[in-house]
């Protein structure tokens, strides 16, 4: 991406670039390329130059002329990305021409030549596109068309993902269109820019500064999400601040939307239930009460006076102490409806999360969403859509799939992904999230018979004016790289791509995702790939293997923590997860147990159900075991579990081997920047194995056999750690 020196740098080059021609141009390019260290800003667009040279001969040959159709003008924003991405790239400025045989065209299907159009295929969504190499008059032309100017973006966006990854441009016939209407990012960020779950500095929204002054980083921002075709944000934390919907911040959530709009993103807000009572003076937030109905309509229009393609609300009722129509005796549906009635007439929508649990869960949390949720199937106004996070307690390292995929078939249901990495490592771990979320995205939960796909459920409409989305709770923060991690950058990216198309594979996003962000180099790339598939399993295995879940530290949520035992409410501890005792380990969410299990399909259910057919995956969260259970590995549980806590933190240290043999391969400054996380991420590792291992052990009264290195301390050790410097504040637990 342009930061502003370089932006600079780029202006008195071109200037110069009459003066001394060519020649000199191309030296001072160079130049300001090697003088810089990459420090993560620019993210996958990166648009290093291209230096192998028949590949940049070709490309310049194809690209030196393009034609614009309709002659776009120059604030046009996916003209802009092309010339810039194409001018580092390739280091020249390419020629804007009407000139019909230019080697690139691009514009919308209304701007282009009939002629043209007329051999495309038919681009019905308002967000697809095509990419086509064309004979056109006497040469090979390739053709970028959108509907709209947002899916001409998308197009310039691909068009520059395959210059990036160095793919031929001979023979291209691309036709894209995206799987889901809403891919919305969540920022949990605070009015006081402090990030709920956030590891990667403070909040990028200066609401000090705003709306006087606009960061490049906010232009930035969408840029970055426009090349992933992410087209909504919701800007403040679901846990809300009523204040947000004051003018005074109002006038701010302008100058952002105003900012996006061109990329084709749309602003949202999450808002909090008793917003009429805490900014509206009212005495009740009653959502069947006629003047708290009125306020919020009076509330909606004003916002769309501010932004008239405003998206809608987001709102966390009823849950972790946030107000909702609960406290009315209502239901979700009333408390939906109701503001749900106040945007349908601009077109707004309500995203209602299903993240509820109540503070006394009777016999398993895990079941509380279902429980409320499912009643209300059919019983939501059009406009509203139900979030489901993607598992049914909270984004742990491995969930099964939400038993509410699949139980709601009058109701659109919306994914909740959570890209920042509160239980997978903070922003020190290399965890790629792709295979996680495709996992979920491909679960079969036979609600319509075999191949009803979780993903397959986001897509179909329950009712013609259903409308379909994801979000991802996302990972970005003031850090100067963006995400913290360099590698969780390609979380951001993942979910972008994802929530275009769930059928894209994880090893194609990675690749893509490298080679963008770091080179093109095979030698580094392929090995790369392979340890950003294989990252997710690692953590899962040295922090929660075979279904174990909810063990982290109290409150942050940092470090291991099987032994939390007290906290503000049960289901708040480790111990009401993980359930060890001297039998056995895992929450019996079996028909024997919290039946659990009845909440999916019978086949799911069955599945899940039987000791013996449950995958090890998700064994202890739907089984107590005995210790001594003979495994499909022929290992006792005990040794299985020992197993799998030792091959996380091996699998760390051939990560570790892998990425110092990068040295070289990649800029330095990266290069360091990952290497330390990795020992960081190794030494975090190790206290996750050893502090779960001594601690079950108290239990299972088995050995650690000979042969695995044993831990350097005692568990009263690992339990007397502090973290008092763990961030990601605000959080309720
Ligand atoms: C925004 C978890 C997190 C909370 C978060 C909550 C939610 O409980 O720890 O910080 O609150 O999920 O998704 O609402």
């Amino acid at each position: 991406m342009v930061d502003t020196s370089n932006q600079q740098i780029r202006i008195i080059m071109q200037k110069q670039f009459r003066v001394l021609g060519l020649m000199a141009f191309i030296g001072l390019l160079l130049l300001a390329n090697c003088s810089f260290a990459d420090d993560g800003y620019k993210l996958w667009l990166n648009y290093s130059k291209i230096t192998d040279r028949t590949v940049a001969a070709q490309y310049s040959q194809q690209l030196k002329q393009i034609n614009f159709a309709g002659n776009p003008g120059n604030n046009n924003v996916a003209k802009n990305e092309l010339m810039h991405g194409v001018a580092d790239m390739l280091q020249f400025a390419p020629q804007i021409t009407t000139s019909g045989d230019a080697g690139l065209l691009v514009g919308t299907v209304k701007a282009l030549p009939a002629g043209v159009v007329k051999n495309l295929q038919a681009i019905t969504n308002d967000e697809g596109y095509v990419i086509k190499t064309m004979n056109i008059g006497n040469r090979k032309q390739v053709v970028i068309a959108g509907k709209t100017q947002t899916g001409v973006l998308y197009g310039v966006f691909n068009l520059l993902k395959l210059l990036q990854t160095q793919q031929q441009l001979g023979a291209l016939n691309i036709a894209e269109y995206p799987r889901l209407e809403r891919r919305v990012l969540n920022h949990w960020d605070n009015l006081n820019r402090t990030v709920e779950r956030g590891y990667a500095g403070a909040s990028i929204w200066n609401w000090h500064k705003l709306p006087g002054y606009i960061e490049q980083q906010y232009t930035d921002y969408a840029r970055a999400n426009a090349s992933i075709g992410i087209n909504g944000t919701v800007l403040n934390n679901v846990n809300a601040n009523a204040l947000m919907l004051t003018p005074e911040y109002l006038v701010k959530v302008k100058a952002l939307a105003d900012v996006f709009r061109p990329y084709g993103i749309r602003v949202y807000l999450s808002v909090k239930f008793s917003s009429p009572i805490e900014v509206g003076k009212l005495k009740t937030a009653d959502p069947l009460n006629s003047e708290v109905r009125q306020w919020w309509k009076d509330k909606v229009d004003e916002i769309y006076k501010y932004v008239p393609d405003f998206g809608g609300f987001l709102v966390k009722a009823n849950s972790e102490g946030q107000p909702g129509p609960q406290a009315y005796g209502r239901n979700h549906a009333d408390g939906a409806n109701m503001m749900a009635e106040a945007l349908a007439p601009h077109n707004g929508i309500v995203m209602w999360r299903a993240f509820v649990y109540d503070s006394n869960p009777l016999n398993d949390r895990a079941k509380q969403a279902y429980d409320e949720f499912k009643p209300l199937d059919g019983k939501f106004a059009d406009n509203v859509i139900v979030q489901v996070k993607n598992g049914a307690i909270d984004f742990q390292p491995r969930e099964p799939f939400h038993p509410l995929f699949g139980a709601m078939p009058k109701t659109p249901l919306m994914m909740e992904f959570q890209i920042t990495q509160e239980y997978t490592g903070f922003a020190t771990h290399l965890f790629y999230e792709a295979p996680l979320f495709k996992e979920v995205l491909g679960a079969d939960t036979y609600a319509a018979g075999k191949g009803t796909t979780v993903a397959k459920i986001l897509e179909t409409k329950p009712h013609p004016k259903a409308v379909t989305g994801i979000a991802g709770v996302a990972n970005i923060g003031t850090d100067r790289n963006w995400c913290g991690h360099p590698f969780a950058q390609s979380n951001w990216y993942a979910f972008g791509r994802l929530a275009w198309n769930a059928n894209q594979s994880s090893a194609q996003i990675a690749e893509d995702w490298l080679r963008m962000t770091f080179t093109n180099n095979k030698s580094f790339v392929q090995p790369m790939v392979q340890q950003m598939l294989q990252s997710r399993e690692n953590t899962v295995n040295y922090m929660t293997p075979l279904g174990l879940h909810h063990i982290m530290g109290i409150n942050t949520h940092f470090g291991p923590g099987p032994w939390v035992n007290k906290a503000e409410r049960p289901d708040w501890t480790a111990v009401y997860y993980h359930k060890a005792d001297s039998l056995g380990i895992g929450f019996d969410r079996s028909s024997t147990g919290s039946k659990a299990t009845s909440q999916y399909a019978p086949q799911v259910q069955q599945l899940f159900d039987k000791l013996e057919t449950c995958p090890d995956s998700n064994l202890l969260w739907f089984h107590h075991v005995s210790w001594n259970y003979k495994m499909r590995s022929g290992k006792t549980l005990w040794f299985e579990l020992v197993h799998h806590y030792y091959e996380g933190v091996d699998s760390v240290r051939r990560l570790q081997t892998v990425w110092n043999g990068m040295q070289g391969k990649v800029d330095q400054e990266q290069f360091i920047a990952v290497k330390q996380l990795i020992a960081l991420q190794l030494e975090e590792a190790i206290r996750w194995r050893d502090a779960c291992v001594l601690y079950f052990q108290t239990f299972s009264k088995q050995p650690i056999p000979a042969g695995y290195e044993q831990p350097a301390h005692p568990l009263s050790y690992y339990r007397d750690q502090q973290f008092h410097f763990a961030p990601g504040i605000g959080g309720n637990i």
